[in-house]
């Protein structure tokens, strides 16, 4: 799909009002917060000279490889809820990625990427502003390895792209038209958290696994298997001494 074509498809009544394919910006999330007033609205830049993970981490994605983008949409929507978001992005991209990798088994790490034989293909950094107000802005950006094949300086060499199990590379726009299109279409689920959390729980392989995990502002891991996420989305874990913890913010840091 060439770039007239992907503005041209996602440019319809029940999708976008706004596309803007950049070559080069610093992180498409911030973008969106500085310049976006038509929504629904999608930022793609080739390249992002600051990409952004959470707790200002950096996404490092080479020139003209991969997805970069942001997606932005506006909800009524209940400030209880808006844990749903990370999950719901991660099922519409493990819904896209079946269709090319059938047969691969793709986890789904709380709270936001998704790892194919155990090394990250995406990451998800979701943003909403106006917290306070019943409307809110959504901001969710997405970093996928495509077509890169080669990565330094990630730590525990754990990155891995789409074409490194394909062997092949992959259309990007077209990839690019599925996830935003499925993200615009499916947002009203996020008003059904609670089925989000069955189907995220049902597909994303996750719990049951040995975990190590660091809660934000700790230094110590803590080991255990990461048995369930709980109605607002904390993760819990059973620890070695089958003590039950659970947390909202936090990194595992390896599965076992
Ligand atoms: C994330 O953060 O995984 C969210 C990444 C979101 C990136 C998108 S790109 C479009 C939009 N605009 C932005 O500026 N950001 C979003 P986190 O869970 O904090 O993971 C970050 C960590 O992943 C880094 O500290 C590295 O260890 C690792 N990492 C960095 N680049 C990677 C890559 N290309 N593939 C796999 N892992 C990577």
């Amino acid at each position: 799909m060439d770039s007239g074509e992907l503005i041209r498809n996602l440019l319809q009544p029940d999708l976008f009002s706004d596309v803007i394919l950049l070559d080069e910006i610093d992180s498409t999330n911030r973008y969106a917060k500085k310049n976006i007033v038509k929504t629904p609205a999608l930022i793609f830049s080739d390249y992002q000279s600051a990409g952004r993970g959470r707790f200002s981490r950096t996404w490092l994605s080479d020139r003209g490889k991969n997805l970069t983008f942001s997606v932005v949409f506006d909800l009524n929507f209940n400030y209880k809820n808006v844990f749903a978001v990370n999950f719901f992005v991660s099922l519409v991209i493990h819904s896209v990625l079946k269709n090319i990798l059938p047969g691969k088994n793709i986890l789904l790490k709380w709270p936001n990427d998704i790892l194919i034989e155990n090394k990250k293909v995406c990451g998800v950094l979701s943003e909403i502003e106006n917290l306070s107000n019943n409307y809110k802005r959504f901001i969710v950006g997405i970093g996928l390895n495509v077509n890169q094949t080669h990565f330094t300086g990630i730590p525990g060499n754990n990155a891995a792209s789409l074409k490194m199990f394909t062997g092949q590379n992959l259309d990007r726009y077209n990839l690019l038209y599925g996830i935003a299109k499925k993200i615009i279409l499916f947002r009203d689920s996020l008003f059904l958290p609670e089925r989000i959390l069955y189907l995220w729980k049902k597909n994303s392989g996750f719990l049951g696994k040995k975990i190590r995990f660091k809660a934000s502002g700790d230094s110590e891991f803590i080991e255990g298997v990461a048995s369930d996420v709980s109605p607002d989305g904390a993760l819990v874990i059973v620890t070695q001494v089958n003590k039950k913890v659970s947390f909202y913010s936090g990194e595992i840091s390896f599965i076992f």
